[in-house]
């Protein structure tokens, strides 16, 4: 079993190189993203509560987020692990995985810093607003999110840099040389631990 958790700012690239992961590995996605754009598709009850606070580029409230997660990870395509791409995204949606692996038999066992200035991630996300039209690429809004992750996120850097997890990526290369810098330490990671 193993657990991966895919950090760094919007628009660093973690969704994109977690379902290239997803697909070389054989253990899902977990993009909590994705599920609420999901649910915002299909106009459910949860959809329209994200939407108020994606909107905006703010975090989703906790306890929605989270009863989300445990129920993703009751499917049986995470009997093997999974990459968690977008959570956790604060100190406090951290502790709960950790409280959730446990109850697997399983922990974070690797964690991926994707590393991009500032000024690509917007021209990135300005470029997926033009080509996707999602709801939350506009400037201001994307502004808003860079302020959210250094005031939430940012945080969990430090946090499992002190359990010895972290491992930094830099993400300001192609798709494919990122890619396989994160399948070396993956591999890397299977051979000291069996
Ligand atoms: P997410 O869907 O997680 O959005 P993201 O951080 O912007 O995306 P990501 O980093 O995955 O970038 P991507 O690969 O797409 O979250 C959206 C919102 O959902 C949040 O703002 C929040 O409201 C809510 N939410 C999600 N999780 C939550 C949680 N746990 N708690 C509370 N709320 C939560 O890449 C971006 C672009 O760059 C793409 O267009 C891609 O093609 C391009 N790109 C990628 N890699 C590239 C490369 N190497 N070179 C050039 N371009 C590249």
């Amino acid at each position: 079993m193993m657990h991966i958790v895919m950090l760094g700012a919007p628009g660093a690239g973690k969704g994109t190189q977690a379902k290239i992961l997803e697909a070389k590995l054989g253990i899902p996605q977990i993009s909590t993203g994705d599920l609420f754009r999901y649910n915002l598709k299909n106009e459910t009850e949860l959809g329209l509560l994200a939407r108020s606070y994606m909107d905006k580029g703010e975090l989703v409230p906790d306890d929605v987020t989270v009863k989300m997660v445990r129920d993703r990870f009751t499917q049986s395509d995470c009997a093997d692990g999974a990459i968690l791409d977008g959570f956790p995204r604060s100190p406090a949606q951290a502790e709960v995985l950790d409280t959730l692996l446990e109850g697997r038999d399983g922990r974070v066992d690797i964690v991926f810093l994707i590393d991009v200035e500032q000024e690509e991630l917007i021209r990135r996300l300005l470029q997926r607003a033009e080509e996707q039209g999602r709801v939350d690429d506009t400037e201001d809004v994307i502004r808003n999110r860079m302020v959210v992750y250094q005031e939430n996120t940012a945080p969990l850097i430090a946090f499992y840099e002190d359990r010895g997890l972290l491992i930094r990526i830099d993400g300001e290369r192609s798709v494919e040389a990122v890619n396989a810098d994160l399948i070396t330490e993956v591999a890397r990671f299977a051979v000291k631990h069996g």
